[in-house]
Formats: structure tokens, sequence, C-alpha cells
């Protein structure tokens, strides 16, 4: 495999040469992308300004030539997914033209018609949840935000072609961690299809450098690494790749998990939309200064890709020092102190961030990020081994945009006792599980589900109303959720952060917080369902009202993994 990479490292530098900066097409795209190979551009930054940022986005998509559609955010000023920066206590005021069309058969398709046209106008108010092919909303990732109309509501926010610009004004809260969130639409039966043509771009709260002192002056650069449709779907594997058996399918229609690490993927992966197609995955390329230490902060805003990243210089795993996962600093708590986890790869599930310092090779040698193969599951989607990017290093290469100060103020400690120490109110038992419509035709569609234990499975119904949960704000409760399918999925929920106290039945008690994590596949012989426990936070004040936990791989999402839960003040 290192081998291999190797080849296509080469390979890709020669692209890179011929193709930077180029765009693959002529006549004006409203969504441009760079073609494979491209250097890795930055996403343009806005910034708060008096503690205010202001943002007016329009979503538009493009049909392109393959029968793909893309779809983006474009500023007032024409940036695609723009990184919002804002600190904590800022207002965000951000509006959302829908400029999407109808693209007709193969352009938007969404297999959930019973969700479509049976509800009231909507007149830029949240109750009325109207939908179409054409409809969206926005999701602000991982921020503890009022999931109410006009700031964080995914439910009943459903923006037309033709509405006025919808506004979301929020206030970043005064204790959000500082780390990486990331935005993206959120409508039920529609999320796989915009995600996955590229609507997503981060959203960063300043201040990681006063958690951790170890990046005081770091540059930093943002990197979102997407997955879309194959560029390629009918090419063999490359020539260097060993031979593998027959190509199978998984229930989604992707390419089924070889349990090799090679083979078709099931979807091509991009990194800040430098698209790196099978089958030969020319990396795109990123210029360091030789030795320099930078912060990576890496979204995977994949639809059903999981990552497994990994730093290579010639066939030797470079550390990657991770220092946040999911927005929150590891020594956010301020147990850890100025702490910097060495670890030679790092997983990444569909939603998750990672944030890492990577050094930079020695003068005269490249680098390569890659991510390893991840064994999903028979069940799942194959992610094979493949190149991402080759690092550059020249002395002259151009320092990412932003640095973060070189002198922080630390952060003041939690007000709240460590959530590890709170006595939870109760335990509740979840379970991920899947269905064939008919069980004895494995092509047949799948239902997908996340049921409370007691509970009769059932798909998300966006109009029930009815909530799965019901908790108390002020209270913390335990979760264990299983997983009961032979595929990974990886649990989410909005408006709050849990700590992992058990993966797998065994004892970790994370010393941080996620808002992701990945639940093990069940391989049909276990005599137990593997499982992970998470202490769920209910304390904050803006966690109360009606909200979602689901699957993030959003083809499982869109088809029903998802459940309403009700915090109660
Ligand atoms: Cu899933």
């Amino acid at each position: 495999m290192l081998k291999n990479l190797l080849l296509i490292a080469i390979a890709g530098l020669c692209l890179s040469r011929s193709y930077r900066n180029l765009y693959a097409q002529s006549v004006p795209e409203p969504c441009p992308r760079p073609l494979p190979g491209s250097t890795v551009g930055e996403p343009e930054d806005l910034r708060s300004r008096n503690g205010v940022l202001k943002v007016e986005f329009t979503i538009h998509n493009s049909k392109q030539s393959d029968g793909s559609t893309r779809y983006c955010y474009i500023d007032a000023n024409g940036r695609e997914s723009p990184t919002l920066r804002v600190n904590p206590g800022d207002l965000v005021i951000l509006t959302l033209k829908n400029a999407l069309t109808n693209l007709g058969p193969g352009g938007v398709t969404t297999g959930h018609e019973h969700v479509h046209g049976d509800y009231e106008k909507n007149e830029n108010s949240c109750p009325s949840g109207q939908m179409s092919p054409t409809s969206t909303n926005m999701h602000f990732h991982g921020l503890t935000i009022p999931p109410v109309c006009h700031q964080d509501d995914v439910l009943k926010t459903s923006i037309q072609p033709g509405d006025p610009p919808f506004e979301y004004r929020f206030h970043i809260p005064g204790n959000q961690p500082p780390g990486l969130y990331w935005y993206h639409p959120h409508l039920h039966g529609l999320t796989k299809q915009q995600i996955l043509g590229g609507a997503s771009g981060a959203l960063i709260v300043e201040g990681i450098e006063r958690a951790d002192r170890a990046l005081a002056g770091l540059p930093e650069r943002v990197l979102i690494i997407r997955d879309q449709d194959l560029l390629n779907p009918n090419a063999p594997p490359s020539k260097s790749e060993p031979v593998l058996p027959k190509m199978l399918f998984d229930r989604d229609g992707d390419a089924a998990n070889t349990g090799t690490g090679f083979g078709k993927p099931a979807k091509d992966i991009s990194i800040n939309f430098v698209p790196v197609p099978y089958p030969d995955y020319p990396p795109a390329s990123i210029g360091m200064k030789p030795d320099e230490q930078q912060l990576w902060r890496v979204v995977n805003a994949s639809e059903i890709t999981y990552l497994n990243l990994e730093l290579l210089i010639g066939h030797t795993p470079q550390p990657l020092g991770l220092v946040a996962l999911d927005g929150v600093p590891l020594n956010e708590n301020g147990m850890a102190g100025d702490f910097v986890d060495w670890q030679a790869h790092l997983g990444v599930p569909p939603g998750a961030r990672v944030e890492f310092i990577a050094k930079a090779p020695p003068a005269g040698v490249s680098g390569l990020l890659v991510t390893r193969t991840v064994d999903t599951g028979a069940g799942g989607e194959n992610d094979p081994n493949r190149a991402i990017a080759t690092i550059t290093t020249s002395k002259d290469a151009p320092e990412p945009r932003s640095q973060l100060a070189v002198s922080p103020k630390p952060l003041p400690p939690s007000e709240l006792p460590w959530l590890g120490s709170v006595v939870p109110v109760r335990t509740r038992r979840l379970y991920f599980s899947e269905k064939l419509l008919e069980p004895n035709n494995p092509n047949s569609a799948t239902e997908f589900y996340i049921t409370v234990e007691g509970q009769t499975p059932a798909q998300f119904d966006p109009k029930s109303g009815v909530p799965n949960i019901i908790a108390k704000q002020g209270t913390v409760e335990d979760w264990i959720i299983e997983n009961r399918s032979n595929e990974l999925h990886a649990f989410h929920i909005h408006q709050l952060h849990f700590m992992l106290l058990d993966y797998r039945r065994k004892t970790v008690n994370e010393p941080f917080l996620r808002d992701t994590v990945n639940v093990p596949y069940y391989d049909g012989k276990a005599l137990e369902y593997p499982s992970v426990r998470l202490r769920m936070d209910f304390r904050d004040a803006n966690t109360v009202g009606d909200f979602v936990y689901h699957c993030h791989l959003l083809e499982h999402e869109d088809g029903g993994m998802m459940g309403l839960i009700r915090v109660e003040p």
C-alpha cells in the first residue's frame, strides 16, 4: 500500500503543476470547484467585528455532465463556503437565500415523497415545515444555542426558493469551548443530497490557544474533507492495486466493504473542494516551510465516508499532535494542563472534527496525507486506503492566513463541575438497527432506526412532533447506545456535548467531550451487541426545547435513523 501511495504522490505532483488554479468549467458555474491535483486553498474568513458577524448566504445548485449535482453556499462577495470566525458572546446574524432550482430527474431526488407538499405555506416563519426537493435550512453543528426558530431549529425551519432571505440570529454562548464547528443543511430527507453536493463550511470559535498554550503562535489551516459521487464510477482499480474479488454493493447502493483496504470506494473525497478521485487518487498539494508546525483543523463533512488520517514521510507515519475533538480542547476542563496527545493516525467519523499539530517534513523531503482504510462492517461502505494531499516544503511557502495568538490569556475555569463527576439521574438504552423491506431480497430498500429500548422501531417522522425522550434541563443522564446492525454508525446529538464513559463495554472515562461518536458494528457472532456509554449534559439552559439525535451517516439519517428529544425547563 505504501509503495502505491508513493507512486500516487509522484503522479499527483505532475498533475498539480499543470492544473493548478484552473477550474473545471469555463462557463459561469455557480459552484466552481478546483481540478484534481490542485493546490489546497484556504476558505475565505468572515470575522466578527465589534461583537457582530453579519453574513449573507445564498445556496445554489448546478447539475454536472456526469449527472451529479453540486450545492454551495456563496456569500455576498461571491466567496464559497467561507469560514465563520466568531468569539464567545458574539452575535451572529446570518441570512440564507434559497436559489435552488429543481434540476429534474436525477438532479434532485429524495426518496421521501411522504414529506412533500402537504404543509402550510412558509411565510418566513418557522411553524410551517413545507417541503419540496428544493427546500433547505441550516444547522450549526456543535454549538450550544437554543433549538428554536431563527437560531438552531431544524424540525420546522424550511426555506423555499422565492422566500425572502431567512434570518438566523443567535449569540455564541460565552462558555462555548473554543474550537472547530461547522454549518450545513439539515432538512430530513434532503440532507444527504445537499451535503454530498458540497453545502458545508467551517465555523471557528476563536481562542483555542487559550486552552492549550502548546498552540501559541502557530499558523492554522482549515481543511474540510467532503465526499462526493465517484468521478470515474466505471474505472477498474488502479493497476498497482491487488486483484480483488468481484465488486459488491451494499444496501445503500454504494461499493460494499471489501475488507481488504483496497478496491472501489463508496464515494470520492475532496479536500477544500479539490477532488482526489478513484482510481488513481491524484493527491492535492499543500505547501509548508520545512520543519514548521501548524494547527490543522479538520472537519469530516462527508455524507458517509469515515476517515482515518495519517501523515507519511516515506513509509513512516508522523506523529499528529491531537489537541481538540468536536470543537472541544482536550484539556478544556483544565484537568490535563497544556496537553498534546501524539497519535500515529486519527479516526474521524462523518460529522466529527479533529484539531492537531502537524509537522512539516524537513527541507528536500515531501510527505503525504492519507486516509487509511476503515472497516465499516459487512454491511458498510468501502473506505479504502487512499492519498489525500502531498506536503511539499520550501522556505518560501506562503503561511496560512491566520495565526494563533502568541501570548494568549488562559481560559477561565469552567463554572460547572466536571461532567464526569456529576451523578446521572437515570440511564437510558438506545439502539441502532436496520430492516430490509423485503427480508429475503438483499437489494430491497432498507429502513434505518434509532430506537429507545422498549419503544417500537420506527423511522423518524418529521410530522409527528412526539418526543421519543423527555429530559429535564439541569440534569445529567447516562445513555447506552447499542449497534445491532452489521455496519458502523456515528451517534450525534444537537445542542450539547457528551462524555464517552465506555467504548465496547470498556471504561474509558475520557477527560474531554465530543458531539459525535462512532458506534462499532455487530459481527453477528458476539454474545452482546457492541455499545458506547455516554454521559449527556442537559445542564445548560440553551438545551431547553425539542431537538434531534441521529446517525451522522446522512443516508441513514435521511432513511429514518433519527429521534426526537424534548428537554423541559
Ligand atoms: Cu448510520
